[in-house]
Order: structure tokens, then sequence, then C-alpha cells
């Protein structure tokens, strides 16, 4: 069952971009992602280990191993990065998943897990169904476990947060411990007014009322960059926005995917554009930033607010879904028609001129997934970059940031160039080892820019080690 409505999902996706993206395998040239810009440094490429089920977060532990979650698999796996030795530390019960975008997804280690303080803890973000056995209501749940040293297993599993929104699309679903001793969550727009979900509103811009906060009603957190306590309750330093303090950290956001902090607290994040405008952005908290009403930049170039779900006076559900030109029907409102101050991104994959032809050149996107912050010697130059998976491109790109961190220092350089969907990443402690885990299928794009769905390394975790510049 679970195989079928994936396949149907995935059937339904692949016909909605085909529609979107007519006709267009072979690379075009006005499409900046085929416009390479490789990094010069040499790397040697080693397969750590196979067959694991969709693998989604990957991090570095304090016992020396890679810790992962197989989003489709349901497992918290410890994987030894030198000779691929899986062990399982939890299969979880209770997973709901039909789509990609669903499953076990984020992952978090306390800082003093494994260091004897009687914190040993373990936090987990997956999705589940609220009333298995009746119609499908999902959720996103964060739990706690604690990891048992001797019998290196997860146990005593205590529900930190509940009742998050999740859908089948746009799941957002990364998790991070704060310098701060908080937790972050990230949360997808839920693919509103896109693909299969085109009727649905958009809630990115959406914020509770004080009666919701109180009801504990998390409806509105769709499109939000969450910051939690240990035991799930509003920090009481959390932004005020409009009258209203919440979980909510940031809002404006389509589906952030990657976040990392820097050593002085600064909060990165990735997040998919539509068919153009990846961002990379700074966090500050109580801000805007921008989505559906602006992609990237106000700049008014390839993206406008095409607003299915406010069809009239055709009812959305009528009209056929189109991810480039809408029918006049549907509302269309100008990124600079929009006046509320946002933020706009640190970098964007890619911003494309006035004009540009996505149905002929394609969407100009990375689909960028799991980042993280590179801030050893190790590799020269490297210190203060952030490194950010490509899924579409299948390659990893390193954006150096300023001094400050607070913009960025040159154009994206790219690399580990293969035909796969890089899915997240780590980094060894001394910096030579990136390790880099992959989705077991999907579409990505082959060594000439060409699209391909035949992965290179699917459901895997790759090294590469540093060699020379
Ligand atoms: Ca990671
Ligand atoms: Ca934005
Ligand atoms: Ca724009």
């Amino acid at each position: 069952m679970t195989n079928r409505l994936t396949s149907w999902t995935l059937l339904f996706t692949l016909a909605a971009l085909g529609t979107a993206l007519a006709g267009a395998q072979a690379p075009h040239p006005q499409n900046p992602r085929n416009h390479h810009n490789p990094g010069p440094e040499h790397f040697t490429k080693r397969v750590v280990a196979t067959a694991l089920g969709n693998p989604w977060e990957i991090t570095w532990g304090p016992d020396g191993f890679l810790w992962v979650t197989e989003r489709s698999a349901f497992r918290v796996t410890r994987v030894n990065p030198a000779n691929g030795t899986k062990r399982v530390a939890l299969a979880l019960e209770g997973v709901y998943q039909s789509s990609d975008q669903e499953g076990l997804l984020g992952m978090a280690l306390h800082p003093d897990l494994l260091k004897g303080r009687g914190r040993d803890y373990v936090y987990l973000a997956y999705t589940h169904d609220i009333d298995p056995g009746d119609a499908v209501t999902r959720n996103l749940r964060i739990r706690r476990y604690t990891y048992d040293r001797a019998s290196q297993t997860l146990t005593s599993p205590i529900d930190v947060l509940d009742g998050l929104p999740a859908h089948d699309d746009h799941g957002g679903g990364r998790l991070l411990f704060g310098p701060d001793a908080k937790l972050y969550v990230s949360r997808g727009d839920q693919g509103a007014n896109w693909l299969a979900n085109y009727c649905n509103p958009t809630r990115s811009q959406d914020l509770p009322t004080a009666d919701e906060v109180t009801a504990r009603d998390w409806s509105t957190y769709q499109g939000k960059i969450l910051r939690i306590n240990l035991d799930g309750s509003i920090p009481d330093d959390n932004p005020v926005l409009q009258g209203v303090r919440s979980h909510i950290l940031s809002y404006g956001h389509r589906n952030p995917q990657g976040m990392v902090f820097n050593a002085e607290g600064r909060l990165y994040a990735a997040e998919h554009g539509p068919s153009s405008d990846d961002e990379l952005n700074l966090i500050a908290a109580g801000q805007n930033y921008g989505w559906p009403l602006v992609a990237g930049y106000r700049d008014d170039r390839s993206y406008a607010y095409q607003n299915w779900s406010a069809s009239s006076p055709e009812p959305c559900r009528t009209l056929q879904f189109d991810a480039i030109t809408s029918p006049p029907p549907v509302p269309v409102t100008k990124e600079s028609e929009w006046h509320e101050p946002f933020v706009p991104p640190l970098v964007t994959f890619f911003t494309v001129p006035a004009g540009y032809d996505i149905r002929a050149a394609r969407a100009a996107t990375i689909a960028p997934a799991g980042i993280d912050l590179y801030t050893s010697p190790a590799i020269p130059g490297w210190a203060n970059s952030v490194l950010i998976t490509g899924m579409r491109t299948g390659a990893v790109y390193r954006v150096k940031l300023s001094r400050d961190g607070t913009s960025v220092d040159g154009a994206p350089l790219e690399y580990f160039k293969l035909s796969n969907r890089f899915r997240d990443l780590a980094i060894s402690p001394d910096g030579r080892h990136i390790y880099v885990s992959t989705d077991d299928h999907g579409v990505t794009m082959g060594d000439k820019g060409e699209t391909v769905n035949v992965l290179a390394d699917p459901g895997v975790i790759l090294e590469f080690t540093f060699t020379r510049q």
C-alpha cells in the first residue's frame, strides 16, 4: 500500500513537472545550473555504506560513528565510517509515510550525549497519522529518546511536541540543537499552491492568534522555522509577532530543509525555491522571509505569486495546474506589489533574468536539502564556508561567508559532481572527510547537464577525502 501510494505520488509529480517543463531532457545553455563553477581541490571518493532507506539526516556523533535517520525505513542507524558497519539504534514504530517528503526526518543529538552527564538524549522528528484507521491526518512529532550505551539502542521515548501540521509535500523537517539549548525545527509550506496541492492556500505568512496558542492549535506553523524549549514549551524570549509569542522564530518560508549554526550563534537555513531562487538565508528572530509573495529577491524577474487557491469566479478545482502560466481566474501579485519588509537571501540558486523561458530552459534550481558549516583549517581556504547539498544537480556547493558571517564572499563553487541526489552531509572533526547521504530514487542531473533518473549511488553514504589543492 505504501509503495503504491509512493509510486502514484511520484508519477503525479513527474507528470506535472513534465507538463511544466515540457520536452527538456537535454541541457539548455540559458539555464544557470548548466554553467559550472567547479572548485579546484581534489578529493577521493569512497562508498561507506549501502542499502540505506533514504538516509535523510547524517551527523557525526561523539562516538565517532555517523548517526543516520533512514527516512523511509524508519530507523536510526549508526554507521562506522571506517568500515561501513551498521548498527540499528532504533526501529521506530508508528511512522506514517506515503510520499518522498514524509517519514523519519530530522535528528538532533544533545551536546551532552555520551559525556556522562545523564543527558544522553537524541531528538527525532517524524510524521505520523493522528487517527490511524480513519482518514489520514498527518502531523509532525518531535520526540526525545535516551541512548543506552550498554545496548546501543534508543530507549525511553518522551514526546516533546506533537500536532505540528504536516502533509505529503514540502515537509521541511530539519531538527537542530542550538547553542542556546533550544530545539530548532523547520516546517515547509506543505506544498500548497503547487502540483497536487495547488488548491490549498499557502500559509507561510499566517501567524497564530493568542487563542490558538492557548488551545495548542499549531495549524499556522507552515512555512516557519520554530524555536522550542527542550520540554516542548514556548521560550520566553521568542519573538512577539502581531502581539503573540509562539514557537515561531521566523516566517515566510517555502521549504527549508537545511539549518546550521556558526560559532557566533548565527543561524543559516537553505530552502527550496519554486522554478528558480533556491535560497540561503541568515535567520533573524521575528523576521519575514518573503514567501509566497517573493522568491529570492524582490526583483519581479521570473516569479510572481499565482494564488490558485483564490481562483474566482471559477473555483480552483475546475482549473488544471500549470507551474508556469496560470489562467485568468487565478489572481497574480507581482513581487513589487507587496510592500511588507522582508529579509532577502544571502545567495540564490539561481536568480534568472526577466523573460527567462522556464518551459524551454527548465527550472533553475538545485533543490538544496541538508547544509553544514565547514570550520576546519584542513582544507585551505574553506573555513567559514556553508556546504549545501544539491539534490537536483548532483553536486555539493560551497558558499564562502564573509568574516562576520552576514554576507557571502564570491560565487558558490561546485564539488563532487555525480548523478546522485545528495540529501545531507556531515564533516569529520579533523575536516579531511566530508560524508554525503543520497536518496535511493528520484531525478537529478547527469555529467552533461541532462536529466537522469538512474542514480549512480542510490541510498548510500559517500565519503569524500581531501587530497590536494
Ligand atoms: Ca547533517
Ligand atoms: Ca525568501
Ligand atoms: Ca524574485
